[in-house]
């Protein structure tokens, strides 16, 4: 990854669907000169360059003039802490395309994913676990997610590390003056102070990891969706599923409007099970609006059990919802096989009505749902070896410190513990860990 921070760097900052309005953003020391010749600011602030500023403009680009804002930071305002520039106009793709390629035109270039945020960090803005959290931000799909996100955005994983690597550091400096005036007979800290510093240390590292171990049980619940098409049986499956007539069942096609959610317990695993409405193609009114909810859910699903009725060929849309989910992200399952025998024999044959195949439906279900991979938070991924490792040490400086093995080995673990906490935060950030941070994030953030 590039780090030129003499470069003036441009990109699209909002997202790539249509919205209705659009940024582009653009960051570096020459952001300012880069827009000047194609937008005009109707009301120049004179004060340009010292405070932040918004200012409404025009741009000229595809042969027309387009209004819209422009926001300015200077320097030590804006998130890289270089001058920065954000031009908010209408959300549409080819014109924010075009501006972007007016900046390149006049002395930007193309932004590098991540790139942004990597400028926040280098410039001591963010730490790493900070950083990282923009991209949990900008990724969290339920609200569990994102709190930890933003928490850790304000500093609650990485305020306390930094606030002991401090402490660390000052006590490792108090043990190697000890060193070198071990002829004087100065003790620079006591045994007792020294074994009390290192146990702080240690609970403080020992905290942060159990706030990581709390985020891999993953706060979203597993979803496993029932879809298929109008009055197939999937409510009559779903409640023969969960044991109990949650979902209303009727001989009318369209009787599920809502989705419904149920958590259970299936193999040991907590997951929630959601009964969906039919999918097939309607006009307008709530039934769509239904099906628009269970689309999203079906697309969201973590194992997806496609419901065909065992009487009949499956319809084009029915294939559909099969062929579209990954091979480890699905279950084919016959509905209402008291009445019919189904085709395909290596799917799951149930009947709701007689009780048939539910348990080897559970059975199914579990066993997908153990082969799934885990999906862990990225901060936790990279922090949690290098934490075990500070604890460890740790550990070892504090035994060594109270059995009196020398100060030397005390002072050989502290700098062991120091380089961990260093990683986490960012202190000590190798090429390779800035390249894995930050291309994981799309380009403009
Ligand atoms: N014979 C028989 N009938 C069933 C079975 N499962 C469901 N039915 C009947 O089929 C009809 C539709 O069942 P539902 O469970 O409401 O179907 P659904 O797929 O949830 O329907 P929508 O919510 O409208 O999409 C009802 O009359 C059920 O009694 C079954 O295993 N055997
Ligand atoms: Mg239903």
């Amino acid at each position: 990854m590039s780090a030129a921070l003499e470069d003036t760097i441009v990109a699209i900052g909002s997202g790539a669907n249509g919205a209705l309005r659009g940024v582009v953003r653009i960051s570096g020391p020459a952001a300012y000169d880069c827009v000047k010749s194609w937008i005009a600011l109707q009301d120049p602030p004179e004060h340009f360059g010292r405070t932040s500023a918004l200012s409404a403009a025009t741009a000229g680009v595809a042969d027309r003039q387009l209004p819209c804002d422009l926001y300015y930071w200077p320097d030590q305002r804006s998130y890289t802490r270089q001058p920065s520039i954000e031009i908010h106009t209408i959300g549409s793709r080819p014109l924010l395309e075009e501006m972007v390629a007016a900046a390149c035109r006049h002395g930007a270039r193309m932004a590098e994913p991540g790139e942004f945020t990597l400028r926040a960090f280098l410039a001591g803005r963010l730490d790493l676990t900070q950083a990282e959290a923009v991209l949990g931000v900008i990724d969290a799909e339920g609200d569990a997610r994102l709190k930890q996100s933003l928490a850790q955005l304000a500093g609650g994983l990485s305020s306390p590390l930094a606030e002991a690597r401090r402490q660390l550091l000052e006590l490792l400096a108090h043990l190697e003056a000890g060193l070198d005036f071990v002829e004087e007979d100065i003790e620079f800290i006591t045994s007792a102070e020294l074994c009390a510093q290192l146990n702080d240390a240690r609970d403080c590292v020992e905290h942060a990891l159990s706030q990581l171990t709390g985020r891999d049980a993953g706060d979203e619940l597993i979803k496993v969706v029932f879809c298929g098409a109008p009055n197939v049986g999937k409510s009559s499956l779903f409640n023969a599923v969960i044991g109990e007539e949650a979902a209303i069942v009727a001989d009318l096609a369209g009787t599920t409007r809502d989705t419904l959610q149920k958590t259970i317990v299936i193999g040991g695993q907590t997951i929630a099970l959601i009964d969906t409405a039919g999918q097939e193609e309607v006009d307008a009114g709530p039934q769509q609006s239904a099906q628009r909810l269970g689309s999203e859910q079906v697309s969201r699903a973590d194992l997806r059990i496609v419901c065909w009725d065992a009487g009949r060929e499956a319809t084009f849309a029915e294939q559909k919802l099969w062929d579209d989910a990954p091979a480890d992200r699905r279950l084919l399952v016959y509905t209402k096989c008291d009445l019919a025998t189904p085709g395909d024999q290596s799917a799951i044959a149930t009947s709701a009505a007689v009780g048939q195949g539910i348990l080897e439906l559970r059975d199914a279900i579990a066993e997908r749902i153990a082969q799934l991979p885990e999906t862990e938070d990225a901060t936790a991924v990279r922090c949690r070896a290098s934490l075990e490792q500070a604890a460890e040490s740790l550990m070892s400086a504090l035994s060594a410190a109270e059995s009196g093995l020398g100060e030397e080995l005390v002072a050989v673990e502290i700098r062991m513990a120091l380089a961990e906490l260093g990683r986490v935060v960012g202190a000590i950030a190798t090429d390779d860990i800035l390249d894995v941070i930050f291309s994981r994030f799309c380009i403009g953030k």
